[in-house]
C-alpha cells in the first residue's frame, strides 16, 4: 500500500522531571513525532483541551496531581477524541499498573525507558486510534444520514416532525410565534410523464436548493413527501411566512430547471399557517391548517400562496369554519392529484 502523506503524529509528553522530558523528546523527535510537553497536570489538561494530541505519554509520579488523576479526567471528558494513554512508572509493581490501567491509562511502560518496547507500544496505541478516529467520523456520517433525505440534502420527515415538535413546545412555552408553510410542485406528476423521472428528481433537488438560499438559517427545511417541502419559520407570524413563500413561489416561477437533455419551468403552490392561532392548539392542528391552505391554493388555480383562515382562503373555501370545526377540510386531497 502506499504511504499516504499524513501529518506526524502529536505527542504529548508529561513528567515533572526537566531532564527526562529532554531526553524522550530528542528520541522521539528523531523518529520523526512532533512533540508538545507538559510539566505538570494541570499543564497537560489544559494542553488537551486546546489541541488534542495523538497520544500522551504520562509520568505517574508528579506533584499536586498525579498520572492517574490526569488519566481519569481526560478520560472522563466526553467532548475529546479518543486520546491513547500509555503511563511511564518507575513502580514496577503490579498494583501501580493496575491503577494507571484503572484509571483510563491504555497502556504502561516501566521506567528506565526501553525505546524500542515503547516505540512499539505507541505504534499499536496510534493504530487504534485511527480506526477510533475512522469509528468517531462514520457515526458523525451515520447521524448525518439519519436525518437527511437522500435525493434533496434538506431534512427527512422524521426529522421534520421531531423538530416541528420542540419547536411548538418551545412556541408555546415562551408564547412566540411559529410559522409553518407547506410547499408543493404545481402538476409535478407531468414533468414526470413529459421529461422523464431523472429530470423530476432533479427539480426536486434544485428546489430544495432555492429553499435553503432563500430561508432564513433559523428556519428548519424538509422533504415531507414526494414533490411536498415544509418549511418551519420560527418566531415568525404568518403574514411574514407569506412574504417568504411569495417570494420562493417568485423564484421558481422564473427558474430553469435543469436536466439532462434540457431545461424545464414550473410554479408552485403553497399553504400556510401559524401559531398563535385560536384553533390551532397542537402540531397536528398546525400541519393540517397549512395542508388545508395548500389545498386550497390548488383548488384556486395553483402558482400562489394561501394563508390558513386569511380572506383569500376564506373567498375560495366554502363553509370553511363549519367543515373545520368537524375536522374535514382539505382531508389530505392536496395530495390525491
Ligand atoms: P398538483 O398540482 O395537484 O400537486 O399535481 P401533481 O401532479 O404535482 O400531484 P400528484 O400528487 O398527482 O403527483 C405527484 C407526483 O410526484 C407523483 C409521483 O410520481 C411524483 N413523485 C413523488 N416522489 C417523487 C420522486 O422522488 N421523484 C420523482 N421524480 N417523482 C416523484
Ligand atoms: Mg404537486
Ligand atoms: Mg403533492
Amino acid at each position: 500500500m502506499a504511504v499516504e502523506e499524513q501529518p506526524r503524529p502529536l505527542i504529548l509528553i508529561v513528567d515533572d522531571h526537566p531532564d527526562n522530558v529532554e531526553v524522550l523528546k530528542v528520541r522521539l523527535e528523531a523518529l520523526g513525532y512532533r512533540i508538545v510537553t507538559a510539566p505538570d497536570g494541570e499543564t497537560a489538561l489544559r494542553m488537551v483541551a486546546e489541541q488534542p494530541p495523538d497520544l500522551i505519554l504520562l509520568d505517574v509520579m508528579m506533584p499536586h496531581m498525579d498520572g492517574n488523576e490526569v488519566a481519569r479526567r481526560i478520560k472522563a471528558d466526553k467532548t475529546l477524541p479518543y486520546i491513547p494513554i500509555i503511563m511511564q512508572t518507575a513502580l514496577d509493581t503490579t498494583q501501580s499498573k493496575v491503577t494507571g490501567l484503572d484509571s483510563g491509562a491504555d497502556d504502561y511502560i516501566t521506567k528506565p525507558i526501553n525505546y524500542p518496547e515503547l516505540v512499539a507500544r505507541m505504534t499499536a496505541a496510534l493504530r487504534m486510534k485511527r480506526v477510533q478516529d475512522e469509528l468517531a467520523a462514520k457515526n458523525v456520517q451515520l447521524a448525518e444520514m439519519a436525518i437527511t433525505d437522500a435525493l434533496t440534502g434538506v431534512f427527512n420527515r422524521r426529522h421534520l416532525d421531531e423538530t416541528l415538535d420542540e419547536m411548538f413546545e418551545h412556541s408555546m412555552r415562551l408564547d412566540e410565534s411559529l410559522a409553518l408553510a407547506m410547499f408543493d410542485i404545481d402538476h409535478f406528476k407531468h414533468v414526470n410523464d413529459t421529461c422523464g423521472h431523472q429530470a423530476g428528481d432533479m427539480v426536486l433537488s434544485q428546489f430544495a436548493q432555492l429553499l435553503k438560499h432563500l430561508a432564513r438559517d433559523i428556519d428548519r427545511i424538509g422533504r415531507y413527501g414526494g414533490e411536498e417541502f415544509m418549511v418551519l419559520l420560527p418566531g415568525t407570524v404568518p403574514d411574514a411566512a407569506v412574504t417568504f413563500a411569495n417570494r420562493v413561489r417568485q423564484e421558481v416561477e422564473k427558474h430553469q430547471f435543469e436536466y439532462h437533455g434540457g431545461a424545464l419551468t414550473c410554479s408552485i403552490s403553497v399553504g400556510v399557517a401559524g401559531y398563535k392561532h385560536p384553533r390551532i392548539h397542537t402540531r397536528q392542528q398546525l400541519v393540517k391548517a397549512a395542508d388545508d391552505a395548500l389545498y386550497v391554493a390548488k383548488a384556486a388555480g395553483r402558482n400562489r400562496v394561501i394563508k390558513y383562515d386569511g380572506a383569500e382562503f376564506h373567498a375560495n373555501v366554502k363553509d370553511v369554519d363549519d367543515q373545520h370545526e368537524s375536522g374535514t377540510v382539505g382531508g389530505g386531497a392536496a395530495r390525491s392529484g
